[in-house]
């Protein structure tokens, strides 16, 4: 028996108790009807006003439904059922024993999430926006019931504050089961579809799934972890706000969200975060708007600390000894910088292009090359430009300071060097390379929304065009291919057809074997019509079970012969759905550009009256529209 099944008997497990466990209990019942449980949900104020305000919270343009029943109606069976059980466990759960967890935090950020999880559903129509609500406010449950489960073991391990991958290791390691196999197991048991289960198992790190790229798990999953890093701003401090922001707008560019619309969405998440808070007792704090945020400074100097200034590199260029030996303690003790010292102008050039300083500081007079001259040659290269130069100047005449300036360094320091001096040089200087850091780091992030948006505009734009289901031209696409052949037919006097063809009796076919057969079948017809078509036709599937095949450069005659071989091809097809044999036929209208046709329009209403005509005179043939006239061979 695994660790989750132990803790199941056990009973540890956070469940759901009083109304919610009667909802649960009866809703898993095969004769349960929407009735009885209205009439469950009737019986907790709270609940009731919380699914009013859900079922409202989606239909904000409509009139908003003020009784229980409509709403339980509307969100049916199992959204009441989990949202029961989610908000069952926020009032249990409000507070617990784990001296280590912050159950006013936890709560606070799954509702953001659940929020942002909601809106993200209704912008990118990925699934039903109640539905994911209620996994975005248990997406991390399994967080809670380890605390719950062992309250004092994972007090010590949040005292690690270890995240990610290296908690979910810490957490197996100590208790045998980490907080992701909990949620799915507490997901399982409040009857989550799998379909949505397994995105949220692997929304925190979404490249260690595997689904198919496009595909709706994959979606799902990089929708509830934009939802995540929704949350994650929503409960940020200002000083972490920065970083987070970047990564929203890129992720919100993957799945075709602009700037604007991402903003707009934050704004309406927090709006709605406040006023839900209130209806689940927890926490929400104020925030400011997203573009607020998003022009916010990106940090303030005087909260620079020495663990920030760490690391930087420093090229020292001083041929005099003592000077260089008292500078490099204070820059690398007092400052934590790497320093690379050298002794004239040219080794400084040579050792500037092998290191990469972001802070310069030279003498002025020195053998082989000088200050002056070391500073013109580095800002005449691509790879000196953003280096901060500071120079050391003996006299400090303004006419020399002018030579300096000129010469290209952005600051000076009297010599002999004074201690209290360099500090605050450096402090500017460091300043200066914190800010140069972070554009260059919203530089690197702007260019990767900007393709990240460019692909997935080209994906929407893709799809826009593309019937889902047999992955032909849809209805849009086929009508522009008409109008191009059409317009080129005028142009260069050669003819143009269109057939009209409608799968025969296919309503029989879904009633016979079921919807999801018929789907099969048209996909197979579909592959039929591609196949017969030329290189230079087009095809689509102009809705249902409908489609057009508009044949460049084809006449009348040619392209009654086309019809009649792709009417026998779909006759002969061997559709074998789950061992069933299925036989289809269709019906095809064959209209060519006439004198007397002013455009495509026509051309397609002759089609469509020759279909109708093969219709009527008994399916599986094609007619054809000429002179006004149907004929059927
Ligand atoms: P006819 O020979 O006169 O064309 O008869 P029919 O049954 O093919 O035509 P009818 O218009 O009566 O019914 C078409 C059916 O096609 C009804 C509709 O439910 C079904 N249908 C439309 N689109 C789809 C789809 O995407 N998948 C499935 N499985 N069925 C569809
Ligand atoms: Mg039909």
């Amino acid at each position: 028996m695994n660790k989750i099944e132990q803790l199941r008997i056990s009973g540890k497990l956070p469940s759901p108790k009083g109304v919610a466990l009667t909802i649960m209990e009866i809703s898993l019942r095969e004769n349960a009807t929407l009735s009885e449980v209205t009439k469950v949900v009737q019986t907790d104020p709270a609940l009731s006003s919380r699914l009013l305000r859900l079922v409202n919270s989606a239909t904000e343009a409509s009139r908003p439904l003020a009784s229980i029943n409509d709403a339980v109606m509307r969100l049916g069976m199992t959204v009441v059922r989990q949202m029961a059980m989610g908000f069952s466990l926020v009032d249990q759960y409000h507070d617990g024993t784990c001296q280590g967890f912050d159950y006013q935090e936890f709560w606070s950020h799954s509702l953001f999430m659940a929020l942002a999880s909601q809106e993200l559903g209704s912008v990118v129509r990925i699934g039903s926006p109640d539905d994911l609500f209620a996994c975005g406010l248990l997406a991390q449950v399994g967080k809670l019931a380890l605390a719950t489960v062992y309250p004092a073991d994972y007090t010590a391990i949040l005292e690690q504050r270890a995240n990610g991958e290296a908690l979910l290791a810490l957490e197996r390691e100590r208790l045998e089961v980490d907080h992701d196999e909990m949620t799915a197991a507490i997901l399982a048991d409040c009857g989550i579809a799998k379909a949505l289960a397994e995105p949220i198992y692997f929304h925190a790190a979404p490249d260690h799934a595997d689904f198919a790229e496009g595909s709706r798990p994959y979606q799902l999953t990089h929708v509830f972890y934009l939802a995540r890093r929704i949350a994650d701003l929503g409960l940020a401090s200002e000083a972490e706000r920065h970083c987070n922001i970047s990564e929203l707008l890129r992720l919100g560019g993957k799945i075709g969200l602009d700037v604007e619309s991402l903003g707009e969405l934050f704004d309406r998440v927090v709006r709605q975060w406040c006023e839900w808070s209130k209806l689940l007792k927890v926490m929400a704090n104020p925030l400011p708007a997203f573009c607020e945020m998003t022009s916010a400074p990106l940090f303030r100097p005087e909260q620079e600390g020495k663990s920030q200034t760490a690391c930087k590199r420093v090229l020292l260029v001083e041929d005099d000894l003592i000077t260089r030996t008292i500078m490099e303690g204070v820059l690398s003790k007092q400052f934590g910088c790497t320093v690379y010292t050298v002794e004239n102008g040219k080794d400084a050039l040579t050792m500037a292009l092998e290191v990469m300083p972001q802070i310069v500081i030279t003498d002025w007079l020195m053998p082989v090359m000088d200050g002056l001259e070391f500073c013109r040659t580095l800002r005449a290269t691509d790879w000196g430009q953003s280096m901060y130069v500071i120079m050391l100047t003996g006299v400090e005449t303004e006419e020399k300071i002018v030579e300096a300036f000129e010469a290209g360094v952005d600051d000076y320091m009297a010599k002999p060097m004074k201690i209290r001096s360099l500090n605050a040089r450096m402090r500017a200087a460091l300043h200066y390379v914190k800010l140069l850091e972070a554009w260059e780091h919203d530089r690197a992030q702007l260019k990767q929304f900007a393709a990240d948006l460019a692909i997935s505009n080209r994906r929407l734009e893709h799809t826009a065009m593309t019937d889902l289901l047999t992955g032909l031209p849809n209805r849009r696409a086929g009508l522009d291919a008409l109008t191009r052949n059409w317009s080129a037919s005028k142009r260069t006097g050669q003819p143009v057809a269109a057939m009209m063809i409608d799968v025969d009796c296919f309503k029989s076919v879904n009633d016979r074997h079921g919807h999801a057969v018929g789907d099969q079948v048209l996909q197979e017809v579909a592959r039929a019509i591609q196949s017969s078509a030329r290189k230079d036709d087009s095809v689509c599937r102009m809705g249902g079970e409908e489609f057009l095949l508009v044949c460049h450069n084809t006449d009348l005659r040619a392209a009654l012969l086309t019809a009649e071989r792709l009417r026998k091809m779909v006759q002969a097809l061997k559709i074998n759905i789950n061992g069933v044999d299925i036989q289809t036929s269709v019906s095809i209208g064959v209209a060519s550009r006439d004198t007397d046709m002013e455009d495509p329009d026509d051309m397609v209403l002759g089609a469509d009256k020759a279909l109708y005509a093969a219709k009527h005179a008994g399916r599986n043939r094609a007619c054809y529209f000429s002179q006004g006239k149907t004929h059927c061979a």
